[in-house]
């Protein structure tokens, strides 16, 4: 979201209503056959054939139904849990990296889960561990000032108590609002804190509003300069501040065919089939295809994760990653008015990223020859739920792979790519974000977030033209996208997590800049340029910024394994789009969220450092995360390295992003570089 942040009662209930009919009704087209949490590419057996796997068959497997159930009833039969508590986080406690790697199919599983316990009356956060094997809490322990994520019910439970307040009934009556059933009521993770009236003892939520009526998209018409404040903790609305009235925008703007008016004609067909069944397989959560190998699982938290990427070569499986996640999210907004300048969204981590997973819209979210899986989290009281179709899977054209035409003798040689994309989408709010994960023949990976949804909008006085060095300018914090609509500037960080293993887990960092050489002995002819490699070896070292001017790269070293030629065999991170945070770095927010003071972090791996602004960001102290860990500065020469790399796009909003953004794309790139002697994709068949 950036724009923004949360789900609204409304558009909960319609996803909750989507689960509950999806699940029950068969899925229309080519995926119905397919029970998605049991993908199987290439036989295409009829669905009776095809059970749903009841137990997990390997260590890294998510948490299945009847497994968050056995958690559930532990941790209600454990003396420490309170009657009432909340299950903010139930998901599969990963055993130890040897565990895993030593694994082998028909070995017994450990299984433990991780809980977030949560007594909201008395404002006290647990972390628990159950065995599953002995349907036994093993620990419980309470976690001083934490709070965790907002949680589904509250979304739900907070819209009603704004509602019947005396205050914001005369706030949206002011503003010539008759109906308060019209209005949407959208809470907010609190950002700012006042310590005077807002202590971190009390557990908050701000809500803001919009007119919906009797449209589907509220967030067309804010309902501007309107703010309750609620104490989660007693349940009840603090207060509720009205900064002044703005016009509410008079245009609604819902996304449907018949509110959008002619169409153009639709272009002719365009058919994507694969007559012979995919060339990728799925067994349980494993992918294999093209040489890749790689598990896939969704985690409540971060949403799509990436487990044991590895590339066959000549027989050999090689390990390139243990562990790929998003870690951590952060959208700022530019406004400093009261009323905004709270808004800075830990999308992750205070509104629990991976449980907002979107059911994938066969034909349009996904292609219909994908393969689908389906996702289960605990809601927050610990009730199992299925996401249909949370995963997709498939491939698709990639364009020319390589080519050469020869012009002496007139031959050309070429060969066509394709690329195997693993996508998952999710919703918070106003926003929606989709993960691609591509793979590529040439053992090249890639990143893209996928950016859509609305802007997060203020209803403004068009005819307030305000004056900046002797020019008219509308605002200098927002630009107009409709009449009386502005959309404030704003920026979306994201910071992936990437457990590299490149051929072993003893790793090295090191940095790559290129350098022009200055006019004299060594150039003579002005036209020499070096590429300059610097170990990065310890974790304050390894604390790095983009640089354009020589164009900047890291590599994830194995400096015991070597190529033919002779060359440590490495992981390139490939820098895409990127931007420099503008928050002040006083800035509470951006001292609570250090990780975008870098692009580049590196740390030597601490399975208890999984979130890079720390594992309780709502509400949080400052320096959690990243630059806590990093202050023990510990060795990243021949370590378990994880790379932290935060990557930012700065929007400024143009009207064609409204009412709905087109798709825009931000990520990075990995590339093998000596790992192997040649290119990998001389292979592909033409
Ligand atoms: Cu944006």
């Amino acid at each position: 979201m950036p724009c923004g942040q949360t789900r609204t009662r409304a558009a909960l209930l319609v996803r909750h209503l989507t689960i509950c009919v999806i699940a029950i009704l068969p899925i229309p087209g080519p995926a119905s056959a397919q029970p998605a949490s049991s993908l199987k590419a290439q036989a295409p057996a009829p669905p009776e054939a095809r059970p749903l796997p009841r137990a997990p068959k390997h260590p890294l497997d998510p948490l299945t139904a009847s497994e968050i159930t056995v958690v559930v009833e532990a941790l209600r039969a454990h003396p420490e849990v309170p009657a009432q508590a909340f299950f903010p986080t139930i998901a599969l406690r990963e055993p130890s990296k040897d565990e895993v790697r030593a694994f082998k199919p028909g070995m017994p599983l450990r299984r433990d889960a991780f809980a977030v316990v949560f007594d909201r009356p008395s404002n006290r956060t647990f972390e628990a561990i159950v065995n599953l094997r002995a349907k036994a809490v093993t620990s419980i322990k309470e976690v001083p000032g934490a709070q965790p994520l907002i949680m589904l019910e509250e979304f739900d439970r907070v819209p009603p108590l704004v509602r019947a307040h005396p205050a914001f009934r005369e706030a949206i009556r002011k503003r010539g609002i008759t109906n308060i059933d019209d209005v949407q009521v959208d809470p907010w993770a609190p950002g700012l804190l006042d310590p005077r009236t807002e202590p971190r003892t009390t557990r908050w939520i701000r809500a803001l509003a919009y007119l919906k009526g009797k449209q589907n998209n509220g967030y067309a018409r804010p309902i501007e300069g309107v703010v309750a404040l609620v104490n989660l903790t007693e349940m009840r609305v603090e207060r509720v501040i009205d900064s002044g009235v703005s016009p509410v925008p008079p245009q609604t703007a819902d996304l449907d065919e018949r509110a959008i008016g002619a169409l153009r004609e639709a272009p002719k067909p365009l058919q994507h089939v694969q007559p012979r069944g995919p060339s990728f397989t799925v067994s349980g959560h494993e992918v294999r295809w093209q040489k890749w190998r790689f598990r896939f699982s969704v985690h409540p938290r971060e949403g799509l994760v990436l487990h044991m990427v590895s590339y066959e070569d000549q027989g050999r499986v090689r390990p390139i990653l243990y562990r790929a996640s998003l870690s951590e999210m952060l959208v700022p907004y530019a406004d400093p008015a009261s009323s905004w300048s709270f808004r800075n969204a830990f999308d992750e981590g205070e509104y629990g990223l991976g449980r907002l997973t979107d059911s994938l819209e066969l034909g349009t979210d996904a292609p219909r020859h994908a393969r689908f899986s389906d996702a289960v989290f605990a809601d927050d009281l610990g009730k199992p739920m299925t996401v249909p179709r949370a995963v997709a899977i498939y491939e698709r054209d990639g364009g020319i792979l390589w080519k050469h035409f020869e012009y002496y003798n007139g031959r050309s040689d070429s060969r066509r790519a394709r690329e195997l994309v693993v996508f998952s989408l999710v919703t918070v709010g106003n926003y929606d974000y989709g993960f691609s994960w591509i793979f590529r023949q040439d053992a090249t990976m890639e990143l893209q977030v996928v950016l859509t949804g609305i802007m997060l909008a203020k209803g403004v006085d068009t005819n307030a033209v305000s004056t900046h060095n002797g020019d008219e300018v509308e605002s200098r914090f927002w630009h107009l996208v409709a009449p009386n609509v502005a959309s404030v500037h704003h920026q979306h960080f994201f910071n992936f997590r990437l457990d590299f293993d490149v051929d072993g887990a003893a790793n090295s960092v090191r940095e790559v800049n290129v350098r022009a050489l200055p006019r004299g002995a060594e150039n003579p002819t002005l036209n020499a340029f070096v590429m300059e490699e610097t170990a990065l070896g310890t974790e304050s070292e390894a604390q790095r910024d983009l640089n354009l001017a020589t164009a900047r790269r890291w590599l994830v070293v194995n400096p015991d394994v070597r190529n033919s030629l002779g060359q440590s065999a490495a992981y390139l991170l490939a820098p895409g789009e990127n931007a420099v945070p503008y928050l002040h770095p006083d800035s509470p927010i951006r001292q609570r969220a250090g990780f975008v003071n870098h692009h580049f972090w590196a740390t030597a791996f601490n399975p208890g450092e999984q979130y890079a602004a720390g594992a309780y960001p709502n509400q949080s102290e400052p320096g959690q995360g990243l630059p806590a860990w990093t202050r023990a500065n510990r060795s990243l020469a021949r370590q378990d390295v994880v790379v932290w790399y935060t990557f930012g796009i700065t929007h400024v909003p143009r009207p064609e992003e409204w009412p709905v953004m087109s798709v825009t794309m931000a990520g990075f790139k990995l590339l093998p570089v000596s790992f192997f002697a040649r290119n990998p994709a001389l292979d592909v068949p033409k």
